[in-house]
């Protein structure tokens, strides 16, 4: 008799995700379940990396020789540009307005589904070390963090649509431009060292660990996020480079409403900025790239030592770019490539090809791929905007369409993005529409919402058309001033009297660590030693508690291999 559906049998909203299978719901890949390592780097621009783009200066040889063994997005995008609305959609798989996610205060419902939910559910450990930028519950189904988040867990970076001149304490300003260059030490360094080592010890802990459950490890880096500085080892990699300037400037007075809007927000309206500026802030982004590729060439290395290489599929992303001081502009918060696109491979050569993919996808759909992968059901009757990239890792055709929105700083409504083909459309019911063709224009200089051509025009009116049934803008505004109020007000008064912060304290008992007396020594020392040494002790696994802590057979079995032993 067949198995009983645990699932209600209600259609999925979206349509089916991946490889088809029974039921409609998604096939497993693998036979066995692979580890996962999803690697993520905050403020990456895609089209300044050399995975991504040939003519790059910036240094990143771990991130080259992985792309080699990957399936390369090369139009990948983020679903808004902003740290919290682009990762609760990347968790999610839902759009920010579906989730009420604007801006980088705004907490999600603790019973929407993630990736980390549904990956738990399929029989992983599901860990994050990093940058997650959760407000209010700082799991949402990860069931270990390593380290606490980098940014405030409360509602105190909530924006204000109310009064949108006010420029606020924690915007963007020109402090990153003015001070960039090297130094010994930053906040961000003492984040992402811990990140790193945390991450590493994770996964020998795992090799490890008797009967261990298949991982996805997060490990979400923090650089090269502004401000604008590295440790001088990766700065003076590019001494004596030219750094290239930005490749397009346009005059304060020429820019669109939004970009207007941008540069008043970020304290940059009435700056110019020398080339020697741009150049030294350029040269410690570079370096700030060049770090991170070291900390995955890092975390590479420790899959291969520890024999995991093969059974575990890299995933490699970002939150979104950094402007850099193109068309003027810099940091994020804007369609443009340089903020809105970003890095996306997946590496796993014994099922995937190498190979580029040209098609338009998003972050928005690594949730209902990583379901692919492990065989994990999506729960039909929940909503989902995601696709699964199944079809693109396959060399298959898929799907090539991003949508994007924007509701955060900088914008005072909703702004939406809908990316297909060679086209981005970009509305906004108070500026006027923009759209440009990458493929004959991949500056972004020719807006062509009112081309006088009629295929253009054809194409503008679908896209008008498409974007009005799409989103309810009306809705959608109402929706984020409302939220904006209920959290000015909770902030304001959460701030009286005793505060309870909501930042995620680390479990890091030391109690629980190295050589304690609860442990016969020679057992500990056994366990802690990778590869376990082929000269076992004669009497291991005699008494209960000892056979309860015999090292896992795998352990046993690569003490015999050359390679490892030595
Ligand atoms: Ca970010």
């Amino acid at each position: 008799m067949a198995q009983p559906n645990q699932y209600p049998a209600s259609p999925p909203i979206s349509p089916p995700n991946g490889i088809q299978g029974k039921d409609n719901l998604s096939m497993p890949v693998f036979p066995a379940k692979p580890n996962i390592l999803y690697i993520m780097a905050d403020q990456l621009a895609a089209p300044l990396l050399s995975m991504h783009n040939p003519k790059s200066q910036i240094r990143t040889p771990n991130l080259d020789n992985l792309a080699a063994k990957s399936v390369v997005f090369d139009s990948a995008y983020c679903n808004s540009p902003l740290c919290a609305p682009s990762r609760m959609a990347m968790v999610t798989g839902q759009l920010p307005s579906k989730i009420g996610s604007y801006d980088n205060a705004c907490s999600i419902g603790s019973d929407v589904p993630t990736y980390a939910h549904y990956l738990r559910h399929a029989g992983y450990e599901t860990t994050l070390a990093g940058k997650m930028h959760f407000t209010g519950d700082q799991l949402h189904g990860y069931e270990n963090r390593l380290t606490a988040d980098i940014y405030p867990a409360d509602f105190g970076w909530a924006v204000n649509w109310d009064d949108p001149d006010r420029r606020l304490e924690w915007y963007h300003n020109s402090s990153s431009i003015l001070q960039a260059g090297p130094c010994v030490r930053s906040n961000q360094l003492d984040y992402d060292e811990e990140v790193l080592y945390k991450s590493k010890q994770y996964l020998y802990d795992h090799v490890r660990k008797p009967n261990a459950r298949p991982f996805c490890l997060t490990v979400s880096f923090t650089h090269p996020h502004d401000p604008y500085t590295i440790e001088d080892k990766y700065w003076d990699m590019y001494e004596g480079l030219d750094i290239d300037l930005p490749q397009v400037n346009i005059n304060p007075e020429d820019q669109d409403p939004h970009s207007k809007r941008l540069l008043r927000v970020c304290e940059l309206e009435g700056h110019t900025f020398s080339p020697e500026q741009i150049k030294r802030a350029r040269r410690a982004y570079y370096g700030a790239v060049s770090y991170v590729d070291d900390c995955i060439g890092q975390l590479l290395e420790v899959l291969k030592k520890c024999g995991l290489e093969d059974n575990t599929v890299v995933i490699f992303s970002g939150d979104h770019g950094d402007m850099l001081g193109e068309r003027g502009l810099w940091y994020k918060m804007s369609y443009f490539e340089a903020s809105v696109r970003v890095p996306l491979l997946i590496s796993h050569p014994k099922q995937f090809r190498p190979h580029r993919v040209s098609q338009n996808v998003s972050t928005l759909d690594i949730l209902p791929t990583l379901a692919d992968l492990v065989g994990a059901n999506l729960i039909p009757g929940l909503p989902m905007d995601g696709l699964s990239m199944m079809n693109h890792l396959y060399g298959g055709v898929g799907h090539d369409t991003v949508f994007a929105e924007y509701m955060g700083e900088g914008t005072i409504a909703p702004l939406m993005m809908i990316r297909r083909g060679p086209w981005k459309y970009i509305t906004c019911p108070v500026d006027p529409p923009m759209l440009f063709n990458l493929e004959d224009d991949p500056l972004e200089l020719l807006n062509l919402a009112k081309s006088t051509d009629d295929k253009i025009q054809a194409v503008f009116e679908s896209f008008r058309v498409e974007a009005g049934q799409k989103w309810d803008f009306e809705q959608i505004s109402k929706d984020v001033f409302l939220c904006q109020r209920r959290r000015a007000f909770v902030w304001s008064a959460l701030q009286k009297g005793r505060f309870d912060s909501w930042d995620y304290n680390p479990d890091d008992d030391g109690r629980k660590k190295y050589i304690r007396s609860q442990i016969p020594l020679d057992i500990l020392e056994l366990k802690a030693r990778f590869p376990i040494h082929q000269n076992l002790p004669l009497n291991t696994g005699t008494l209960p508690m000892e056979k309860a802590l015999a090292p896992p057979q795998a352990l046993v079995e690569m003490a015999s291999d050359p390679v490892h032993y030595r």
